[in-house]
């Protein structure tokens, strides 16, 4: 009798405590991400925001931080330095939030995220890849994504034995930080391997008319054009090489990794090499789950949306290393301890430059779809 009535004290003080548990208010994390909706880098932002969204949710869902709830507010920074000023200063002071994810371009991270830096809120980079002018901002300033010459160095080394290539020009933007940091690898990269750079030529972010440049790089018998663009000068530039003749391996850097490239230049498309920083194929169940979570949500991710959804994982993942406390300092000194997380993009670790860790992979352009090259 004494030990019934025992256990069923047991039970009743159990019950007790779940109920206070579940009556304790949730500490709300707030993270602001900064992503072009509108602009040269749209298509790019467009991708990120849906695969934010979905992490928040599984995050929460999952129950993984135990009394913390993620809160993602998106904002617009048009692409530009000006705009993601402003929106980093609307983060920091007006939302207060413990973290910034984004801003979408390089570019636009080299003028926002001084701020951020000078504020002392910590910024985890989705998709800039510039390989200078980032992380060396401050030590608040992290990112999930890959620098162009942590993918097109291995990238080119696995394609010139594979395609023979001697001869190289070089097309890119000169008017933006992550289009020059990428020529900057494209060049040290072909000199590394040998491949004489027959040519270079330029453009701007507006231009749409590339006939020149490439009339003067085809003159000079590359076999093998590199470029260096956003999605939307990446289609206009392969389309017009091709109506020009141009028959030679094209590779593109990050700017191609964008659906929008292949949609926009169509069968000009056809036989594009790009490096990425995310391996859709891959079998590792964390991609799997992943892939059927964003399929469930009807979406079709790219290596952005891939990103983003790291971003947010690796935001969570500080916040469970420091305790479940979300506060900036905390969220900061979690980031440090991230190791080996299970991501979609593989095993994900920051290096000592709180830049990011992980196995990039070779992708070609085939039937209007990125293939991974085995
Ligand atoms: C950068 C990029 C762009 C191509 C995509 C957002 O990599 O600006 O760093």
């Amino acid at each position: 009798m004494r030990f019934a009535r025992r256990i069923s004290l047991l039970v009743i003080a159990s019950q007790l405590a779940l109920a206070s548990v579940s009556a304790r208010a949730e500490t709300g994390v707030k993270i602001g991400a900064a992503l072009s909706m509108t602009g040269p880098a749209a298509v790019y932002g467009a991708s990120q925001k849906a695969c934010i969204q979905a992490a928040v949710d599984e995050v929460n869902k999952s129950g993984t931080l135990k009394g913390v709830k993620l809160d993602a507010v998106i904002e617009d920074d048009a692409s530009t330095k000006e705009q993601g000023i402003a929106v980093f200063q609307r983060f920091i002071n007006k939302d207060k939030v413990s973290a910034i994810i984004g801003p979408t371009l390089s570019n636009t991270a080299t003028a926002a995220d001084p701020l951020a830096q000078g504020a002392k809120v910590p910024v985890v980079a989705i998709s800039n890849t510039a390989p200078k002018g980032i992380t060396d901002i401050g030590d608040y300033i992290s990112r999930v994504s890959l620098t162009e010459s942590q993918v097109i160095t291995p990238a080119l080394k696995r394609l010139q034995p594979k395609l023979g290539f001697k001869k190289a020009a070089i097309l890119y933007g000169n008017d933006d930080a992550f289009t020059q940091g990428g020529y900057n690898v494209m060049k040290a990269a072909l000199e590394a391997s040998g491949i004489q750079i027959v040519g270079t030529q330029t453009f701007a972010k507006p231009d749409k008319d590339y006939n020149a440049q490439l009339t003067a790089l085809k003159g000079l018998a590359p076999d093998i054009l590199m470029v260096s663009a956003l999605a939307e000068n990446a289609a206009g530039i392969v389309t017009q090489a091709r109506q020009l003749g141009w028959t030679v391996p094209i590779m593109g850097g990050n700017g191609f990794n964008s659906p929008a490239f292949i949609k926009n230049a169509g069968p000009a498309a056809d036989g594009v090499y790009v490096g990425t920083a995310w391996n859709k194929a891959s079998a590792d169940p964390t991609n799997q789950a992943f892939l059927a979570t964003m399929k469930a949500r009807s979406v079709d991710p790219d290596q952005f949306c891939a990103q983003a959804y790291v971003g947010v994982l690796v935001i969570a993942e500080a916040v469970k290393q420091s305790g479940m406390k979300g506060d900036r300092e905390h969220i900061k000194a979690g980031l440090l301890k991230v190791k080996d997380l299970a991501t979609p993009l593989g095993k994900f670790s920051f290096l000592d430059t709180r830049d990011a860790s992980h196995e990039p992979a070779l992708q070609q352009v085939k039937d209007g779809k990125f293939q991974i090259v085995p």
